[in-house]
């Protein structure tokens, strides 16, 4: 075994805690190896493989590149709604579904508010133990504030690796806060959104523009009051309008789970809706769609993130300094000078 295979072996300790991400990057990956082995399904590799998309490590064209053959195979599930809903709770009964099919799962817990791997899902991991020592299953936690475009920076390449690992499933879930649910639905082939009676979930979906990613409803804690409300506010807020109301588009079905529950909790209706709309994405067409869709935001992501950077080192250079004179003396105008300065990059 080479030193590289020793070294990797040795320092990725904990795939869910994300710990001695720092040291870890420093050292220099052996891309092909990690790859090979990850395909094996070998968790550690698959989680440093993570950690080097997650750090934008310099390997991280290599990576992409090594990955790109083995991917495009995983179905890919978004889970969104407010924080307590019981996004966590419903991933661990889905896997538990999932693997009872045989299927291999790969969970991405992705925190929009943390710009630390791993923080603020503490709770998410101690029920995730569930799963513990089921090598069908791999679970990271990811943060993704602090990556230029949030989301759809390090999520993405996180999911190849996932991919190429021989995951059947992905599921991502994210807390709905703000823009990350647009994103998720972005990314995901199938998106739910969790609703839990009595928390106005309905009319903040509405607000939110959630009716319009939702391709499946999920009304969970159903064991408590005001379920048969909400799936009633779900369904009129729906009839309103919005694309699902076209001809030929799908409308997003509403499932009532009691995702704590171990048995009769719902995940098997949800499952075969998600079986359905599946059909329905390959069927139609959209599949194709929608994932020519997210290669296309993920080129365009970096394409921006590396135009951002070179800018960067424009900033303060001699270059726009120059520039900046001759639009100060009159000689130029800030928009030709813009151009000159896109032309030099
Ligand atoms: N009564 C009831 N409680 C539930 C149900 N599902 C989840 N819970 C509880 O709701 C609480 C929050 O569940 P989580 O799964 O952590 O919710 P979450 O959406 O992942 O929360 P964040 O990640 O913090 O946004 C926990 O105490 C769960 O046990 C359910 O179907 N019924
Ligand atoms: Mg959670």
């Amino acid at each position: 075994m080479s030193p590289e295979g020793l070294a990797v072996q040795t320092d990725a300790p904990d795939a869910t805690t994300g710990q001695s991400l720092t040291r870890r990057s420093r050292r220099a990956a052996d891309v092909p190896t990690l790859v090979e082995r990850a395909r094996e399904g070998d968790a550690r590799s698959v989680a440093r493989l993570i950690s080097l998309v997650e750090d934008a490590s310099p390997a991280l064209r290599e990576v992409a590149a090594a990955l790109a053959p083995h991917t495009g195979r995983a179905q890919v599930l978004g889970l969104t709604g407010s924080p307590g809903v019981g996004k966590s709770t419903t991933t661990t009964a889905l896997v538990r579904a999932l693997r009872a099919v045989g299927k291999r799962v790969g969970v991405l817990a992705v925190d929009p508010s943390s710009p630390f791997s791993g923080g603020a899902l503490l709770g998410d991991r101690v029920r995730m133990q569930d799963h513990a020592g089921d090598s069908g299953v791999y679970i990271r936690s990811m943060a993704s504030r602090g990556h230029l475009g949030g989301l759809s920076w390090a999520t993405p390449q996180a999911l190849r690796v996932l991919d190429a690992a021989g995951c059947d499933v992905v599921l991502v879930e994210t807390v709905g806060v703000g823009q990350s649910e647009l994103e998720i639905a972005s990314l995901a082939d199938t998106t739910l959104v969790l609703v839990a009676p009595g928390m106005g979930d309905g009319i903040q979906a509405a607000k939110a523009g959630i009716l319009e990613v939702a391709d499946v409803f999920v009304v969970n804690k159903a064991d408590r009051d005001g379920a048969d409300t909400t799936v009633r506010d779900l369904r009129y807020m729906l009839s309103l309008g919005g694309r699902h109301s076209e001809a030929g588009h799908w409308r997003p079905p509403i499932v009532k789970t009691v995702a704590s529950r171990d048995t009769d909790n719902g995940m098997d209706q949800v499952l075969e809706k998600i079986e359905a709309h599946r059909q329905w994405l390959e069927s139609s067409g959209e599949a194709h769609r929608r994932r020519s869709e997210r290669a296309a935001r993920e080129i365009e992501a970096i394409a921006l993130a590396s135009l951002r950077e070179r800018m960067g080192d424009v900033h303060g250079s001699a270059a726009l300094g120059t520039l900046a004179d001759r639009v100060v003396a009159g000689k130029s105008d800030p928009f030709r000078a813009a151009d000159e300065l896109l032309d030099q990059l």
